[in-house]
């Protein structure tokens, strides 16, 4: 992509109504802009990373084992009086009516309506389990909608549910999804912290909250001390093994949020227990016949008996997931993209343009790149070098190439990484074995 054709519209100042860093350079990156309180555009830069993590998630649920679908967005109100929560669930839904005058909502999360599809569809135990989900926009008409995309009220969710037979087959799938959200944000670069969980709304008794530790977040948490020195999970898993003794690993060391830790019962002493703030970038439930029992949702047991299944639900926050990558990779000067995440991989910098010969030498690494698949903005305006460091340095690409007048003449191009070290002078064609390699 040619930087003199990109709609990136970035900003030199600090928006005034940005919080948070992640906000502030998001706004400032021309990744988001806010449409109303809480919901918000994507622009071109920002659209690419919401789809690189969105990809990731999906690659991941695919991994485990489950299937993508994609369930409407309006609902009917119905459903939610079958379940009994259409009066419970207050003023954070968003309420519609048609011009049938039927009521309807915009879902703000999708067991009823999945628990709908299951009952209409599925009749017998020899179909279990089954793993659904959907990547969608939510709407919760959030009383406090802030820090940006961190807490809209429009924002972009993956949410899965799975349905068993038995208690036995549900905690096989509770502990596949807890398994898998420590893959997703491992490879996203975050290690994040499953910690026991209150259940809210969803309901349910056994719920983890997945937690990336930032001091800007919006959960207080508690933990043992000993989770701050931990390392993301190593990436492979065999989803047909059992899964616990993973799963009691990574409950091992006390970890919970405020509303499920107790002082007094706590079982890790003052002086090991750090308490701080994070971001909750997934939730897991376990509920087991909530929805079922409510809406009718029944198998046929190899005994022929008929019995409500066992459901749970799974959700990772994917819009959020970008704000918790900027929290936690940034310096004064901007964003620090992770490779998985980088709207693009490479950001060259033509420093004189308008001269033939770095227009030229420019030109030619731009198009072997990308015909070799790299991702490459590519600055060719007539800019001064100062203003489009910087600019790459805001919006963070993870590879820097620049080429000026004294570097086309030596036949090299300057290479750094934005994560850190000094800029090398490499030969072009060492650049682009380097960027094309990764
Ligand atoms: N039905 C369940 C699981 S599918 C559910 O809705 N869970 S949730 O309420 O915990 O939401 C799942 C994830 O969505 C959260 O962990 C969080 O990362 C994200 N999320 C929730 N509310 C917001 C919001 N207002 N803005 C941005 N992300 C949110």
């Amino acid at each position: 992509m040619r930087r003199s054709r990109y709609f990136l519209p970035t900003l030199r100042e600090n928006p005034a109504e940005a919080q948070i860093v992640s906000h502030r350079l998001m706004l400032r990156a021309g990744m988001i802009r806010q449409s109303s309180a809480g919901i918000y555009s994507w622009l071109p830069l920002g659209h690419r990373v919401l789809r690189k993590i969105e990809q990731v998630v999906r690659e991941e649920m695919d991994a485990a084992g489950c299937q993508e679908i994609l369930m409407p967005a309006i609902q009917p109100a119905e459903l939610w009086e079958e379940s009994g929560r259409y009066h419970d669930y207050g003023k954070e839904m968003l309420r519609i009516t048609d011009r049938h005058e039927r009521p309807m909502l915009f879902g703000p999360t999708h067991e009823e309506v999945v628990t709908d599809i299951f009952r209409n569809s599925v009749r017998s135990y020899r179909d279990l389990p089954q793993n659904l989900y959907q990547i969608q926009w939510k709407f919760r008409d959030e009383l406090r909608p802030r820090f940006g995309i961190m807490r809209g009220r429009e924002f972009y969710m993956k949410d899965n549910y799975s349905f068993d037979l038995d208690h036995a087959g549900a905690v096989r799938s509770y502990n596949k999804m807890f398994v898998a959200y420590l893959r997703t944000f491992a490879r996203l670069g975050l290690t994040s912290i499953p910690m026991q969980a209150e259940s809210g709304a969803i309901g349910g008794d056994y719920s983890h909250e997945f937690i990336v530790l930032a001091d800007t977040g919006e959960s207080a948490v508690y933990c043992d001390r000993a989770w701050l020195d931990t390392d993301p999970l190593a990436l492979g898993i065999d989803y047909e093994a059992d899964l616990q003794p993973v799963v009691d690993e990574w409950t091992r060391l006390y970890a919970a949020t405020d509303d499920k830790h107790d002082p007094a019962a706590c079982p890790v002493p003052e002086d090991a227990l750090y308490q701080g703030r994070g971001i909750e970038v997934g939730h897991i439930f376990y509920f087991g016949t909530k929805y079922s029992k409510a809406m009718g949702a029944t198998v046929n047991d190899p005994d022929g008996a008929e019995v409500a299944v066992e459901m749970g639900s799974y959700g990772i926050g994917v819009s959020r997931l970008a704000g918790a990558i900027i929290e936690a990779s940034h310096d004064e000067a901007g964003i620090i993209w992770p490779e998985v995440a980088a709207p693009f991989g490479v950001g060259l910098i033509n420093l004189r343009a308008g001269d033939a010969a770095c227009d030229q030498a420019c030109e030619a690494l731009y198009e072997r790149l990308v015909e070799s698949g790299v991702e490459v903005l590519y600055d060719d305006r007539d800019e001064r070098a100062g203003v489009k460091f910087a600019e790459m340095e805001l919006i963070g690409l993870p590879w820097q190439v620049a080429i000026g007048p004294r570097g086309v003449k030596a036949g090299t191009a300057e290479l750094k990484a934005r994560a850190g070290g000094e800029a090398e002078a490499l030969s072009f064609e060492s650049v682009a074995a380097r960027l094309i390699e990764g």
